[in-house]
């Protein structure tokens, strides 16, 4: 898919007043720091159309954009990070869960994990999760630029491993990295082809 346009339409903290367009919508999420803004900038080819930042907890409201006048991209705050407030403490965020219960447009989640780290409880937790309430998603990978190709395999290979422990089937999986530019026309295929099999069954 080429992106001929990208554009920031508006932040909510509440799922009621998101935009009400009938537009297929992509939402992502994983732990804080782990590279949800700098990957839509890199899929999207703009510096900084979501902000980023070193430290967590950047992302704090369900941010709307939307790509090519066709589909809704969802920058997300992270979970998993406890020093945003103390309210706030709880493991999956009250508005982020109503989100994705309540968000008629979305299509799929992509939930993203540091490829360095070991299969963290919070992350198989927020999978499990979104199998439950019947949430398509598939991971994302970031920061491959971090390690040697070997590493990479090994390491998917392992998650792969530690999913189908719980999961009969495989989620889809992408390997990316927002500094080095990979893993973005894989990901943004999977998602042309999902909104083409989405136009089909409308007819
Ligand atoms: N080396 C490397 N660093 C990355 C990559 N993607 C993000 N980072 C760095 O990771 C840090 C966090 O990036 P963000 O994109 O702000 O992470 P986020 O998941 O949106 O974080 P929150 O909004 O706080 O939940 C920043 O310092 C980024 O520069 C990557 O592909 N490679
Ligand atoms: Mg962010």
């Amino acid at each position: 898919m080429k992106i001929k346009s990208a554009e920031f339409v508006i932040s909510n903290s509440e799922v009621a007043k998101c935009p009400k367009n009938a537009i297929p919508e992509y939402a992502f999420i994983g732990r804080s720091n782990v590279g949800k803004s700098s990957l839509i900038n890199m899929l999207t080819d703009r510096k900084s159309l979501a902000k980023t930042s070193g430290r967590p907890g950047k992302t704090q409201l369900i941010n709307h954009f939307i790509i090519n006048d066709e589909w809704y991209l969802v920058d997300l705050p992270g979970y998993g990070y406890a020093r945003v407030s103390k309210s706030s403490k709880k493991k999956f965020q009250k508005f982020i869960t109503n989100y994705f219960e309540q968000r008629q447009q979305l299509v799929s989640a992509f939930v993203l994990v540091d490829i360095r780290h070991k299969p963290q409880p919070i992350d198989l937790e927020f999978m499990q999760y979104l199998g439950e309430s019947g949430i398509p998603f598939a991971i994302i990978f970031t920061k491959a630029d971090k390690l040697k190709p070997k590493a990479i395999e090994n390491h998917v290979k392992d998650y792969c491993q530690e999913l189908l422990k719980t999961w009969e089937e495989l989620p889809p999986y992408f390997v990316t990295s927002s500094s080095k530019k990979i893993g973005q026309e894989a990901v943004l295929d999977f998602i042309e082809s999902t909104n083409n099999e989405i136009a089909a069954l409308k007819g």
